[in-house]
């Protein structure tokens, strides 16, 4: 009667864990060996040079591929000024990790130096 359901928990357990290990192969122990930033996210904008933006529907491909990133906050892409501005959780989110969104669109993108 009271046979609740033990092994199926620990089995769900174990496919949470492999998950979650799959999916942060690349991070890394902050100092302190603690997980998030106790001060919450630590808000970011930085400019990336584009090349290859023709017209609005450029940006707006931009903006909605970055804007899906996990940690992305806003992005503000100007095909007139070649560049996009993104505003996102360093915490959370690499700059390297703009860039290559934005190149697999099939733009150049480069973090502008001192943003
Ligand atoms: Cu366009």
């Amino acid at each position: 009667m009271s046979s609740f359901p033990v092994r199926t928990f620990a089995v769900a357990s174990l496919i949470v864990a492999i998950l979650a290990a799959a999916g942060c192969g690349d991070r890394r122990r902050s100092v302190g060996g603690g997980g998030a930033s106790p001060e919450g996210p630590v808000v970011k904008e930085s400019v990336f040079d584009v090349e290859g933006m023709t017209c609005g529907h450029c940006e707006q491909a931009i903006q909605s591929t970055v804007g899906a990133i996990e940690g992305v906050e806003t992005v503000e892409a100007s095909h007139t000024e070649k560049k996009t501005v993104v505003r996102y959780d360093a915490a959370r989110v690499k700059p390297e990790a703009i860039t290559a969104a934005i190149e697999k669109l099939g733009y150049t993108a480069r973090l502008r130096s001192g943003s």
